[in-house]
């Protein structure tokens, strides 16, 4: 009998497959973790011949939608157009992953759908999340995006219909991942991606989403606030939420300028939906 240290890649029922990543090993569990809510990514020590987990290590974080804990970064795929192009989105899944710790990377998607002036705007938009220190690429830049997977545990968000399964795909033909036609006349597509588990993609374990993280978060506004990176400055008062024009500097940013209009509103409506 061995120990063996691996993580799980999928459950169905009662089988949870571990791999240590040269063998998969299928499991069932142990009746003191039966209780416990076992995910994808969790970490655990097998018996190799009993085929057993025997134990769950600590987890960094976890997300619901699809469940999958563990996480390294976040892909958080932005269509531009069919389904719109939506900064309000954008800056929920940026918040999302600052409060789970784990590292976004914005991939833009549908570029190709653009007239020169839409295009032009988009771009104006993406350089400032540059700016504040994301890490933005296009569907296009394959060999970048390549690069962030090595190594790594990674759930894709997005919006159904923005092109996850299709940058899956592009990424490692191989998948052979089901893309589904966007309906036009909504504007939004039909959600083809289901099942929860991790594959192997160029040196990494990714997990194909079923098009929405739901952001239905227990989240403080000092959550929020860390999630607008470009915040970070102290305001007239040390507890300022930015939300009174009373000599807030992050409000006087704004204004000026200096922070992106569509950011603040959208750090406005998180505040609210907090409050709630
Ligand atoms: N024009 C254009 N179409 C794209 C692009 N990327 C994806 N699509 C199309 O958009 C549609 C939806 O793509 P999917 O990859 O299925 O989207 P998804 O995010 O996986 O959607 P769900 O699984 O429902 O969450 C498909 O018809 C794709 O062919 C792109 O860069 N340009
Ligand atoms: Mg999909
Ligand atoms: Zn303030």
């Amino acid at each position: 009998m061995e120990k063996v240290k691996g993580k799980i890649i999928s459950i169905n029922k009662d089988l949870y497959t571990v791999s240590d990543g040269n063998s998969v090993f299928p499991c069932s569990v142990r009746g003191k973790l039966r209780g416990f809510n076992l995910t994808v990514g969790d970490n655990v020590i097998i018996d190799n011949e009993k085929l057993v987990i025997e134990s769950v290590l600590e987890r960094k974080n976890t997300l619901i939608r699809p469940l999958v804990s563990n996480i390294d970064k976040l892909f958080i795929v932005v269509s531009t157009k069919i389904p719109d192009f939506s900064t309000y989105l954008l800056d929920k899944f940026l918040v999302l992953a600052s409060i789970n710790n784990i590292t976004p990377i914005i991939i833009v998607t549908k570029l190709d759908l653009l007239n020169r002036k839409e295009l032009k705007n988009i771009i104006n938009t993406l350089k400032y999340y540059k700016k504040i220190g994301y890490k933005v690429y296009t569907n296009k830049e394959i060999r970048k995006i390549v690069k962030e997977i090595k190594g790594c545990v990674i759930s894709l968000a997005g919006q159904t219909g923005a092109g996850k399964s299709s940058l899956l795909n592009k990424i490692d033909s191989s998948l052979n991942l089901q893309v589904g036609e966007v309906s036009t006349h909504l504007g939004r597509g039909k959600h083809t991606t289901r099942l929860a588990r991790l594959i192997n993609v160029k040196g990494g374990l990714v997990a194909d989403t079923p098009g929405f993280s739901s952001l239905e978060i227990e989240a403080s506004a000092q959550d929020i606030n860390q999630g607008f990176i470009e915040f970070g400055y102290k305001c007239k008062y040390k507890s300022c939420t930015h939300i009174k024009n009373d000599g807030c500097f992050v409000i006087e940013r704004v204004e000026k300028g200096k922070i992106l209009k569509s950011r603040y509103e959208s750090y406005l409506k998180l505040i609210n939906e907090v409050k709630k």
